[in-house]
């Protein structure tokens, strides 16, 4: 049977690694037409390419920065001039910036973790909307985290971010109700991505120790939920999905096997 995604319109925020990449890559595979975008345009062209090979009908790669409304409308106009149709959002571009207690906090990180999670997701739901409005069965699927439905010492600013695209997500499911569109948020628990890496600002002993004697999430998990989310019938609203590695019970209960 073809598969449901097969020639659909999907644009991915943050497609240049981790859960993005993967995510067009598994789209791609389900014969998709993608618009990816990220900051980093050598690794995007490089997922564009890996996409490609896996089947997508079209991909297409253009610079994104979710933190710059500029930005994001200049990425939306070329949206249009490739398609008048999107029929799956996917706001992934974000993470975390630190790991400071707040009397530690940076303004500068704060300031990016809000930029990216919260207003990202606003500003290209808001230019996106007007490609989907009269597309019903379509699907806004934004990367929620854990985070959002916990707190851990030195996540403050983090899990605010990500309470906050929770809000953002349900808020969107009332208002857009009745237009046949779809809202979710897929909220992950520990996933091995450059999410860590990122976090720690390339310190890459801080950055391994989450992942120390346990099984994360991989980015492929991820993606192959989201394309299952985006495939269900147009009736079905998958609305919120909190997916953790089977080793993490809670954010402080991770089972970590001894390592030599
Ligand atoms: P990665 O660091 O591997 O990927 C993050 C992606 O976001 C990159 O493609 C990066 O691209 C992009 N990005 C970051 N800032 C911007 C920006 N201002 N504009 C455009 N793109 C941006 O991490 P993950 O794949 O893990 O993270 C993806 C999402 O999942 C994030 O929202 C994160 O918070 C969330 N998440 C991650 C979890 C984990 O444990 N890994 C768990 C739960 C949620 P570039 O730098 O090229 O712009
Ligand atoms: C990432 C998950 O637990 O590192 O969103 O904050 S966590």
């Amino acid at each position: 049977m073809a598969s449901r995604l097969a020639g659909k319109w999907v644009l991915i925020t943050g497609a240049s690694s981790g859960f993005g990449a993967a995510a067009a890559r598994h789209f791609g595979a389900e014969g998709a037409k993608l618009l990816i975008g990220a900051r980093r345009m050598d690794r995007l062209e490089a997922v564009a390419i890996e996409a490609g090979q896996a089947g997508a009908q079209a991909v297409l790669f253009h610079p994104l920065d979710v933190s710059k409304t500029a930005s994001v409308n200049t990425f939306v106009d070329w949206v249009r001039t490739k398609t008048t149709r999107l029929d799956v959002l996917i706001n992934n571009a974000g993470g975390a910036l630190g790991l400071d207690f707040v009397a530690d906090g940076k303004d500068e990180d704060w300031e990016t973790m809000m930029q990216t999670n919260v207003l990202g997701v606003l500003r290209m739901t808001r230019a996106a909307l007007p490609l989907m409005l009269d597309n019903p069965g379509g699907s806004i699927i934004n990367i929620g985290s854990f985070a959002a439905r916990t707190v851990y010492e030195g996540g403050a600013a983090y899990c605010a971010a990500k309470a906050g695209e929770l809000q953002i997500t349900r808020t969107l499911r009332l208002e857009l109700n009745g237009t046949g569109l779809r809202v979710s948020s897929i909220d992950p628990g520990l996933a091995e991505t450059e999410f860590s890496v990122v976090r720690f600002k390339g310190d890459l002993t801080k950055a391994s120790k989450p992942y120390e004697g346990t099984q994360p999430l991989t980015a492929e998990d991820i993606a192959e939920t989201l394309v299952w989310v985006a495939s269900r019938p147009p009736h079905v609203n998958i609305d919120e999905m909190l997916i953790k590695p089977t080793d993490q019970a809670a954010i402080h209960k991770v089972h970590r096997r001894k390592t030599t």
